[in-house]
């Protein structure tokens, strides 16, 4: 940790003399419809921002936050026709697509966003690397996983397939902690999480009905 100090330091100092352009902060406004995805800002400070989504549309959607090769940095899934709901996405400096899905399919609607500033949980580099393998119905690799509180983990999953498998990491209050998205058979996908408290965490594959076919679990971290 001590030899990011002054690095982070050098960043807070820039970010102070580029003004408060940056700063405008509260939440953002995301109106999804069956066919747009409209923001209410696309220029955010560094660090934890709420979006506050609200479903005019008719169908359910989702509304995720992307990062470099789609990492799912936040997410918020099933949000009904006429219904709001809010998430929270802790972002470092960066560029990064808020993209809604109309029907909880598909690449969806998106929209880049600009982050300035210091701050943000991801921006954090990982003290290490865990890789792990998901196929029908299960993961290889995670059976003896555990982490130690503040450990910051890059989780790489390569999908064995046949069909597409996800990884979605719940700390031990049951809040989403972010996620491997939807990830094809043959392809790679990766997380980077920082397990703040310690607890039993939980895991598992988010599509149709693979939880109950087995793609749940738990970890520890102490
Ligand atoms: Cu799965």
């Amino acid at each position: 940790m001590r030899r990011y100090a002054p690095i982070l330091l050098a960043l807070s100092l820039t970010a102070c003399s580029n003004g408060g352009g940056a700063k405008s902060g509260g939440a953002v406004a995301v109106t999804a419809t069956d066919t747009a995805c409209t923001l209410g800002r696309t220029d955010l400070a560094a660090g934890k921002t709420t979006f506050d989504v609200k479903n005019t549309g008719k169908d359910v959607t989702e509304v995720y936050v992307y990062g470099e090769k789609d990492t799912v940095l936040a997410e918020k899934e099933n949000i009904g026709p006429g219904l709001s709901a809010s998430f929270v996405a802790d972002l470092p400096a960066g560029t990064y697509e808020v993209a809604c899905k109309p029907g909880q399919k598909g690449d969806g609607i998106r929209t880049s966003i600009h982050v300035t500033g210091s701050g943000g949980a991801t921006a954090k580099a990982a003290d290490r690397d865990v890789e792990f393998q998901s196929h029908d119905f299960a993961w290889t690799g995670l059976e003896t996983f555990t982490a130690k509180a503040g450990e910051t983990i890059k989780f790489e999953m390569e999908n064995d397939g046949p069909a597409q498998h996800e990884f979605e990491v719940f700390d031990a209050d049951g809040t989403a902690l972010g996620e491997i998205g939807p990830t094809d058979k043959g392809k790679d996908g990766e997380v980077t999480l920082t397990f703040a408290k310690s607890g039993s965490y939980a895991y598992k594959c988010g599509i149709a009905d693979h939880e109950a076919r087995g793609m749940v679990g738990t970890f520890q971290v102490s």
